[in-house]
């Protein structure tokens, strides 16, 4: 099998991004993909489309680069837009060409490669990937939580008796690699692991590397330059 390789949340953060990618060593066959949350924040959003594209780099969705969508879509209707940007996602709004949204409007929601399966935010046991409701999708974008019943819970509604999603998922749907959730470091569970390891808060840009069939991985990580923008901190 190819060595896959998948990034955390990148938000803009480019220069780690190539200096990481150098640590690597890439292999032309190499599958690189990213978890999504490729933009915002971070200085240099723009940047990052343009060199995830021109390297053939994947990505699935993130809940930032939904955003963007659902005001573009918006946009096409003549009421008035019920998305509200701040200024950082305006100015990505404004830069962007055809070929940046035609880029966006097209990540999915996952992609699995062997036994793993790359989603932004999380994965509630018994989600059927092959149908999937709108609720499944938000889920699969935005899951941080659970309640001690196992239902999803919205950001900032957790509390002491809430479960987080990775600790209890029963790997049915394979091994999955997220971001969505920032992290000190990596988190290992049986059947994931989280790699948001929180690059735009200064800490680092994580990427995890498969290179076997057992399902074995490398973690590498870059740390935050001080190049990119403290602003949104
Ligand atoms: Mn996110």
């Amino acid at each position: 099998m190819n060595n896959i390789i998948i990034y955390g949340d990148i938000h803009g953060s480019y220069d780690e991004l190539v200096a990481l990618r150098k640590k690597l060593n890439l292999n032309k066959d190499d599958i690189e993909i990213c978890v999504g949350d490729i933009i915002t924040k971070g200085k240099y959003s723009i940047k990052v489309i343009d060199y995830v594209i021109k390297n053939n780099i994947k990505s699935v969705l993130g809940n930032h680069e939904d955003k963007l969508i659902r005001y573009l879509k918006h946009q096409k209707s003549d009421k008035k837009n019920p998305i509200i940007l701040n200024d950082d996602e305006q100015n990505i709004m404004d830069n962007l060409t055809p070929k940046h949204i035609q880029f966006l409007e097209n990540l999915p929601l996952y992609l699995q490669f062997e036994n793993i399966t790359i989603v932004h935010g999380g994965m509630i046991n018994n989600t059927d990937l092959e149908n999937l409701s709108p609720r499944d999708k938000q889920q699969i974008l935005r899951l941080r939580y659970l309640d001690k019943n196992g239902k999803f819970l919205a950001y900032g509604k957790e509390d002491e008796t809430s479960i987080f999603w990775a600790d209890i998922y029963d790997g049915k749907n394979g091994f999955v690699v997220y971001g969505h959730t920032k992290l000190q470091n990596v988190k290992i569970n049986k059947y994931s692991l989280g790699i948001d390891t929180g690059c735009i808060y200064g800490n680092k840009l994580t990427a995890v590397v498969f290179n076997d069939k057992n399902g074995n991985y490398d973690i590498v990580q870059e740390n935050y330059t001080l190049n990119n923008n403290k602003k949104y901190h």
